[in-house]
């Protein structure tokens, strides 16, 4: 397969100005007629014509209405066309319902929908399906069904036939159909200039008691854009369709986002609290991109984290203001590290604006998500908040309407501030995780802490070069109090040193406060000193990452040297989960512990070999401790926290559940899972029930449990995954690929819909010790799934195969069983390029 690279963008050859299309809907036989304005691109010398297509029947083809034959070649065709503006018109037909990749028009029960990004339009019809041709699109689609949407603002429907028109010029990926029998949860906004917009949320009929949440984040989403970033929509409908087949959460198609059904539905009864937060943070995160993504967009996709990192550096600052601040940054940092810095730090590392990629399927990841919306945090605290507010201002001023590089949004913030970017940028350019070593010297009331940076290599880069690391910093006195407030340290070389002068004592460092940078800290510390920090530090992000790093201490001492559970670590946590003055979704989080993965990670960087099952084993003595110490204050908090009054996702409330089933998690250690039996048997929402259901699960007393809760859910595809997921995640690890085995046998596995695959294998994956289980059998089930799964759907089985990506931190054995199925699956005939090109990089 051939490789594209950054540095080889040229321009495109022509332009397009005006798309005419027509849909004739069917399931075998979808035709699609296509009339398309083309003109030279006065900025290209390039001559040839050449539009993408794949897997499209082509019934005819015109220019300015004479029959042309173009010729047919890989991935496209190439026609003689006028040197001048002309028409192109052609006629292709498709077969949705043959469609189970779920890229371009498919079926999803019963109904039509599309998914274009980011390339998918080529499956269509014949375009050029790159991002930085942008075009302004009408549609008319015919089809015997009672709703049929697309882009922009409806034109006139009637008797089997609806007409779009959607004004502001946009790339194909962009482009969206759904026809279907849907119904309608509507609502209404009216714009801060005076725009009166309808909203409507489309589901399949049953599901329409399930919409008031979306709708509600939806208007949330529309007043903060307006009141924080000054954005306005831009439309007179905004549409959202519930979709149950979705490679992946949702697509910001405009005016017309198209959402996996598990990102929109949801009630109290069927949804966890975190689905709903993580409902309205993807509701936010589609309806953002109408601004950053949409009317701004990419000029290829190398530069995708322009609108995905700028995209989830605001959807994280919505759930900030609309949520807890502390507890959100907390949450994203776990992430950060559970999924950015595990693909930082081996065979998958990439820039957040990579260089070159087989299949760009495979770069909607962690490093361009999440590391590029740290990367975005990280200028705004350089640059401070009245620039960042400027620099964005300028941006979209200048760049409505056009298709956009990371030197174009670099430049705003160099105009408005005067700073030269340039050694920022490696941010963009290197890969890998930096480490920050830092050291401390207190002499006549000075202070000093020397900061070291490294990066290590990465595939393709070897060499390191400094970056600019913004490093919050606050100091503590003995007595706890702070004596230095937050201040930004701006690093820039390699070792750099900062001083502060005229402290009476020797103070207690709080270093990279709000986690200001998406870096490794290395800092000689003792328990004593975390616990300090863990009761006074005045930055939640670092009292929380103090609690965590005695966790993680003592965890390693446990494996490492068969050390007992540590004791300062329990007190700790202990008196942090007793002080009712604190937040209880804070207390919620502390009282976690580091997953299985971080531990492997954590030893593994210090030079152990992680042994899966021994992490396991430890994690499980250390909550077993941990429930007999708290014994007491467990009982209190799952009695004092629990929520009398009728069921409301917010905040508030989500917090105390929080609180009360992290008791209930300390109380089912000890009393072979009464209460959490009582409680599953008592839920009145799924939060409750599914949090009870888990630990009943892990106290071995699941099985009447499962059966119940599969019995009273058994028609709701959404919980069923749920009943899906919560077995084989909490499986023993000896059985987890047995548990997995079985329920792909089950009826309702069906390994075409993505949401079930993920949540039965990518659970497996999810389930550390057991699929690492030393008999190979994690491993040999996931390839045979990736296997069957490839011809199926190669985008999902590509995102599964990152399960094997940590291969090279364990033993030989583990090492020599993985690379048999890696290999065995890389020579599965006519294996996709997304998943060769995974597997491939993931070997080495
Ligand atoms: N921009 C979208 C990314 C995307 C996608 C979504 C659904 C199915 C396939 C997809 N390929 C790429 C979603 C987002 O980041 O908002
Ligand atoms: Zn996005």
């Amino acid at each position: 397969p051939q490789t594209i690279h950054l540095s080889d963008y040229t321009p495109p050859a022509y332009l397009v100005d005006k798309v005419e299309l027509t849909f004739r809907l069917d399931p075998e036989r979808t035709r699609v007629l296509s009339r398309i304005a083309f003109r030279p691109n006065p900025e290209s010398r390039e001559r040839e014509f050449f539009l993408h297509g794949e897997g499209l029947e082509l019934i005819s083809s015109r220019i300015d209405g004479a029959e042309v034959t173009p010729d047919l070649v890989e991935g496209g065709l190439t026609c003689e066309v006028p040197d001048a503006p002309f028409t192109w018109e052609a006629e292709v037909e498709i077969a949705p319902v043959r469609n189970t990749a779920l890229e371009g028009l498919y079926m999803s029960s019963g109904m039509y929908c599309t998914q274009c990004e980011a390339e998918g339009f080529r499956k269509i019809t014949y375009y050029p399906d790159r991002p930085d041709v942008m075009a302004v699109f009408s549609v008319r689609i015919e089809g015997d069904m009672p709703v049929l949407l697309s882009n922009g603002n409806p034109v006139s429907s009637g008797d089997g036939f609806a007409e779009w028109h959607d004004p502001w010029p946009k790339p194909a990926y962009l482009f969206a159909l759904v026809a279907g029998d849907l119904v309608d949860h509507p609502g209404h906004f009216t714009t801060r200039s005076g725009r009166e917009v309808a909203l409507n949320i489309w589901v399949r009929p049953g599901d329409e008691d399930k919409c008031a949440f979306a709708m509600e984040a939806l208007k949330k989403s529309m007043t903060w854009d307006e009141d924080v970033y000054g954005r306005e929509y831009d439309l007179d409908i905004f549409n959202i369709v519930a979709v149950d087949d979705f490679n992946m959460g949702a697509m910001e198609n405009k005016g017309l986002n198209i959402f996996n059904s598990s990102c929109v539905l949801a009630s109290p009864e069927t949804s966890t609290d975190a689905n709903f937060e993580r409902i309205e943070a993807i509701i936010a995160h589609e309806y953002f991109h109408n601004w950053t993504g949409n009317r701004i967009t990419c000029r290829d996709w190398f530069q995708l984290c322009l609108k995905e990192g700028l995209t989830v550096y605001r959807d994280s600052q919505f759930t900030a203001d609309m949520r807890s601040a502390p507890v959100k940054r907390i949450s994203d940092v776990i992430a950060l590290r559970a999924r950015q810095f595990r693909e930082d730090n081996g065979p998958l590392a990439h820039p957040v604006r990579p260089e070159s990629f087989v299949e760009i399927n495979n770069f909607y990841t962690a490093t361009v998500y999440e590391k590029g919306a740290e990367v975005i945090g990280m200028l705004k605290r350089l640059v401070g908040d009245a620039d960042y507010a400027r620099a964005l201002d300028l941006y979209f001023e200048r760049h409505d309407g056009q298709a956009c590089t990371i030197e174009d949004w670099l430049a705003v913030f160099e105009e408005v501030t005067g700073r030269d970017l340039s050694q920022f940028k490696r941010w963009y350019s290197q890969a890998g995780t930096p480490r920050l070593k830092v050291t401390e010297n207190f002499k006549d009331g000075e202070y000093t802490l020397e900061f070291e940076q490294k990066t290590p290599p990465t595939p393709g880069q070897d060499q390191k070069l400094p970056q600019v690391i913004p490093i919050a910093v606050g100091l503590l006195g003995p007595n706890g109090d702070e004596v230095v407030p937050t201040t930004v340290l701006e690093m820039t070389e390699a070792r750099q040193s900062f001083s502060f002068s005229g402290l009476a004592a020797e103070p207690v460092p709080s270093i990279l406060r709000d986690f200001s940078a998406p870096v490794i800290l290395e800092r000689e510390t003792d328990n004593a000193e975390r616990a300090f920090l863990l009761a006074h530090d005045t930055d939640p992000f670092n009292k929380w990452e103090a609690g965590r790093a005695l966790a993680r201490e003592g965890l390693c001492e446990m494996i490492v040297a068969g050390a007992p559970p540590d004791a300062a670590y329990l007190d700790a946590v202990q008196a942090m989960a007793r002080d009712d003055a604190l937040d209880p979704a804070f207390r919620a989080l502390a009282l976690g512990l580091p997953s299985q993965d971080d531990m492997a990670q954590t030893l593994h960087e210090r030079g152990h070999t992680p042994d899966p099952q021994a992490i396991w084993e430890a994690l499980e003595t250390l909550r077993q401790a941990r429930a007999q110490h708290c014994q007491d204050l467990a009982a209190r908090l799952h009695a004092q926290y629990q929520v009398t009054e009728p069921y409301r996702p917010d905040a508030q409330q989500t917090g105390a559940r929080a609180l009360a089933n992290a008791a209930l998690g300390l109380i089912s250690r000890l009393d072979g899972g009464a209460a959490a039996q009582r409680q599953f048997d008592t839920a009145t929402n799924m939060t409750q029930q599914l949090y009870a259901l888990s630990c009943l699960l892990q106290a071995g007393k699941g099985e009447d449990a499962v059966a119940r809760f599969y019995d009273q859910w058994r028609h709701d595809r959404l919980v069923i995954d749920k009943w899906f997921m919560m077995q084989v995640l909490h499986a023993e690890p000896a059985e987890a690929a047995a548990t997995t085995e079985r329920l792909t046998r089950h009826s309702d596995f069906d390994m075409k819909n993505p949401n079930r695959f993920r949540a039965t294998l990518g659970a497996l994956a999810a389930n550390p010790a057991g699929f690492h289980h030393a008999s190979g059998a994690g491993y040999r089930l996931l390839a045979d799934w990736l296997i069957r799964l490839d011809p199926v759907n190669p985008q999902t089985t590509a995102r599964m195969c990152s399960a094997f990506e940590t291969w090279k931190r364990y033993d030989d054995s583990r090492q020599a069983l993985v690379a048999a199925e890696l290999d065995r699956v890389l020579s599965t005939p006519a294996l996709s390029r997304d998943t060769t090109e995974m597997l491939s990089r993931i070997r080495g």
